[in-house]
């Protein structure tokens, strides 16, 4: 199996925790998304152009985070996506949750405050602020009464919680909220979350050299 990503991408960090919770050995390729030559090829392979992709024989390309870790529930256990119907259906309802509404608000807000003041788009960051608060809300009051996202087990939606909250502790911090913040010393715990985020310190390292050098 060959898995196209960049370790500081959210998405395939999201992936990235599924694979080592289910200690799944790939072919790493990593996409370097800043050069445009590495992007034109990359997306002879994949025409959307993003990352993570699994490529399972050259016959056999899976985008999408969620899709992937689908597939890979039905390789290797622990399963990250089961029980009965309804269970199946919240697991995936928070996993959209924190995709859509999280993640990509702490992003656009990460993102927004890279730029000189003069262009940032305040209806942007104004939005993403009201979408994180919200989620914050959510997740504090969810999180008083079980351990992870969907109770008592790890599951897909806590893989998309993880980088969405790494990268909030730049931009959103979540300190005032006690249960959210005993949930991400629950997940920073845990070796596939450790992993993951040792492999992405020195590329965001780079990254962020580059970024203050521009
Ligand atoms: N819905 C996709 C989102 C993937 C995504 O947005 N990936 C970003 C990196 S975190 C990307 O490839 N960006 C490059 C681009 O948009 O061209 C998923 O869940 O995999």
């Amino acid at each position: 199996m060959k898995f196209y990503y960049h370790p500081i991408s959210s998405y395939c960090q999201k992936v990235l925790v599924a694979m080592y919770e289910k200690g799944i050995e790939f072919e790493p390729h990593i996409v370097a998304l800043m050069d445009p030559e590495a992007r034109a090829q990359y997306r002879e392979l994949y025409p959307m152009g993003k990352v993570p992709l699994l490529v399972v024989d050259d016959d056999h390309p899976i985008p999408e985070s969620s899709t992937i870790i689908e597939y890979l529930d039905g390789i290797a256990e622990p399963k990250l996506v089961f029980g009965d119907a309804d269970q199946r259906r919240k697991i995936r309802f928070k996993d959209r949750m924190f995709d859509l509404y999280l993640n990509e608000s702490v992003s656009t807000l990460l993102f927004q405050s890279m730029k000189p003041e003069s262009e940032r788009d305040q209806e942007r960051i104004d939005t993403s602020k009201f979408r994180i608060d919200t989620m914050y809300g959510f997740m504090e009051q969810e999180l008083g009464e079980q351990p992870f996202s969907n109770g008592e087990e790890f599951s897909m939606s806590d893989c998309a919680a993880t980088p969405a909250l790494f990268y909030a502790q730049r931009s959103a911090p979540f300190n005032s909220y006690e249960n959210i913040s005993a949930y991400w010393d629950r997940l920073a715990s845990r070796p596939s979350i450790r992993r993951v985020m040792s492999e992405a310190e020195p590329h965001l390292k780079a990254f962020m050299k580059e970024d203050a050098a521009a």
